[in-house]
């Protein structure tokens, strides 16, 4: 297993359509290890694959909160929203290729999810609070969208300048 390094916004590749997996081969199981390493390093509770530099259908996630529960790395192929709530929940997100921005999203409260696990085997789960705001996050980042792109656009155009600068000042070190 071994550390990625995580694209930080403005980036092409973050804005890209990514493609579904078509098998689960032993690169792609090596890709989610490496992806659930890097996210606990962050530390996160989420990761996709466009956030590493892989243009997949792929995203992994822990967001057990509470200290002494035991932790539940998730590794989800091709996940699709199959069902979402009409009530709603706002959180206030944040994303490791946005360093220390953060900023009030609404989605629905609740969704129902179908992937492929590690061992391909398909899976259908409904997801509720952090697990469901994290989910809907993390596939956004498979069709190319960030939080911040719910924000008006002054506050977004706001963070990516924050973000440019803090690329330029990080390229010079
Ligand atoms: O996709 C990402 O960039 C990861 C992101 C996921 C996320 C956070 C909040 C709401 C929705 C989705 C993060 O993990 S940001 C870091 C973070 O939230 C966190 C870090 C340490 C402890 C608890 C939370
Ligand atoms: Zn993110």
């Amino acid at each position: 297993m071994s550390l990625r390094d995580i694209i930080i916004h403005p980036d092409p590749r973050l804005k890209k359509l990514c493609a579904p997996v078509a098998d689960i081969t032993p690169d792609l199981q090596r890709l989610a290890d490496d992806m659930l390493q890097t996210m606990y390093a962050a530390p996160g509770i989420g990761l996709a694959a466009p956030q590493v530099g892989e243009l997949k259908r792929l995203i992994v996630m822990d967001c057990v909160k509470k200290e002494g529960d035991p932790p539940r790395p998730m590794v989800l192929f091709n996940p699709e929203v199959t069902w979402s709530s009409e009530e709603t929940n706002v959180y206030e997100e944040g994303c490791l290729s946005i360093p220390d921005q953060y900023a009030d999203v609404e989605r629905p409260a609740e969704v129902r999810v179908s992937w492929i696990d590690q061992t391909g085997t398909p899976q259908e789960e409904q997801f509720d609070g952090l697990w469901a705001t994290c989910v809907q996050h993390e596939i956004d980042h498979l069709n190319g969208k960030l939080f911040i792109d719910y924000l008006r656009p002054l506050k977004r155009q706001l963070i990516t300048r924050k973000m440019v600068k803090l690329k330029r000042e990080k390229a010079r070190l």
